[in-house]
C-alpha cells in the first residue's frame, strides 16, 4: 500500500460536535418539621417557587409525608438565594422551616 493511501481506520475526524456543557444544577430540598403550618408552605411554594396552587399544595403534602422534597431545581446562585429567603420568611413567621441544596 503505497504511504499516502487511506487505509480503513485512519478516518480523521474532520468536525468536532461542540456540546455545550449544561451549568450545574442545584436542587432546593424543603424539610419537614411538626410546627410550621401547611399554608405557610404553601404560600412559600408559590410565592418563592413559582408554583401553582396545585403543585404547591401536592409538594406540601410529599414533604409532609416523606420528610423532604423538592422545591425546586436552579443554578447554584439562585438556589442559594431561595434558601435564604425561605429561612428569612419563615423566621420572620415564627417557623422552623428548613430548606437545603443539592447537586443534581
Ligand atoms: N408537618 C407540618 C404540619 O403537619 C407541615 C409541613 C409540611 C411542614 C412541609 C414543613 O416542609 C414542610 N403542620
Amino acid at each position: 500500500m503505497p504511504a499516502h493511501q487511506d487505509r480503513p481506520g485512519d478516518a480523521v475526524k474532520e468536525r468536532v460536535v461542540a456540546k455545550k456543557q449544561e451549568p450545574t444544577r442545584f436542587k432546593v430540598i424543603l424539610l419537614n418539621d411538626d410546627y410550621t403550618t401547611m399554608d405557610f408552605v404553601i404560600e412559600i411554594l408559590e410565592g418563592v417557587f413559582q408554583r401553582s396552587p396545585a403543585e404547591a399544595y401536592r409538594i406540601m403534602m410529599h414533604v409532609h409525608l416523606n420528610g423532604r422534597g423538592i422545591a425546586g431545581v436552579y443554578p447554584w446562585e439562585i438556589a442559594e438565594t431561595k434558601v435564604d429567603t425561605v429561612t428569612s420568611m419563615a423566621r420572620e413567621a415564627g417557623f422552623p422551616l428548613r430548606a437545603a441544596l443539592e447537586e443534581e
